[in-house]
């Protein structure tokens, strides 16, 4: 349900199961939250890239897997989120390394809000970014209400939670949703170029960087100050950053090992 492929530095994961546009079953959730942890423990990754397989990029949970017509007791929603939904979201947003994603058609749902979580989002032009939750009752999730509320404020996070109205990928980057539209045929090159140039970085420095910016969110100016201080003394003990330094003074391109 999810194709991993490691080159070059960069984890690929597709979502894999496009007759039902990537919509997450648990065997996916469990597959994705795997791809993600291995790009924490495995040093060979530098970047991930997460895309979807098909036409839609991932439609949110498959609903199809709590058919309400079949009886039974409500399902406990709260359970399947703290279960699969949260933890991958905390290993995106923790991982420290970068996180490309491709938004190769639909993002609906939990689907939209993963993309969202990714630290840089390219979309095809003809992907549409749709908070489904509104039309079947539910409430954002997987950080959809934490994080549109803090990328568009709260007029645009309402509207667009509240109406479930699909955002197109051109409005997404005007509104600085996500990093950048481009044309459809371009995106998996566009998209993949950019891992690989992010995995041939200095990884450390990069994933300090990912750090201070989300950590901006919470800290004060002061606490913001101490937080670079004590990340720039790290990055300037990395190797790379020694060789980022020696490459400028001899004007050649510095080769970066990510320590
Ligand atoms: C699907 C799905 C899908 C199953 C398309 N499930 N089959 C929820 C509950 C539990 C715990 C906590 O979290 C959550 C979070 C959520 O993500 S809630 C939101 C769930 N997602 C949605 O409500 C979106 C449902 N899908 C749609 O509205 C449409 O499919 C979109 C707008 C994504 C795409 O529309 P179209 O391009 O017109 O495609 P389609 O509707 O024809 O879908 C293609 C196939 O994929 C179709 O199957 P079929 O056998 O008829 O060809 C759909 O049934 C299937 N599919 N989404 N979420």
């Amino acid at each position: 349900t999810v194709l991993a492929a490691l080159a070059d530095g960069v984890l690929t994961l597709t979502l894999n199961r496009p007759d039902k546009l990537n919509a997450f079953n648990e065997e996916m959730h469990l597959a994705l939250r795997a791809g993600f942890q291995r790009a924490h423990d495995d040093a060979g990754v530098r970047a991930v890239l997460l895309t979807g397989a098909g036409r839609g990029f991932c439609a949110g949970q498959d609903l199809g897997d709590r058919d309400p017509r079949k009886g039974g007791p409500a399902p406990d929603l709260g359970h399947t989120l703290e279960t699969f939904y949260n933890p991958t979201l905390r290993l995106i947003r923790s991982l420290e390394k970068p996180v490309v994603c491709a938004v190769n058609g639909v993002a609906a749902g939990a689907g939209a809000n993963i993309a969202i979580a990714c630290d840089i989002v390219l979309a095809g032009k003809s992907a549409r970014f749709i908070q489904a939750f509104a039309r079947i009752g539910l409430v954002p999730d997987a950080g959809g209400s934490w994080s549109l509320a803090r990328i568009l404020g709260e007029p645009r996070a309402k509207a667009l939670a509240l109406t479930a109205e699909p955002l197109g990928a051109e409005k997404a980057a005007e509104w600085g949703l996500i990093w950048k539209a481009v044309e459809d045929e371009a995106l998996m090159d566009e998209a993949l170029a950019l891992a690989r140039s992010l995995a041939a970085g200095p990884t450390l420095g990069l994933g300090l960087t990912k750090r201070l910016i989300q950590a901006a969110a919470v800290n004060s100016l002061d606490q913001q100050l101490d937080q670079e201080r004590d990340c720039q003394r790290e990055a300037g003990r990395s190797t790379d950053y020694a060789e980022g330094v020696t490459a400028f003074l001899e004007k050649r391109k510095p080769e970066f090992r990510g320590q």
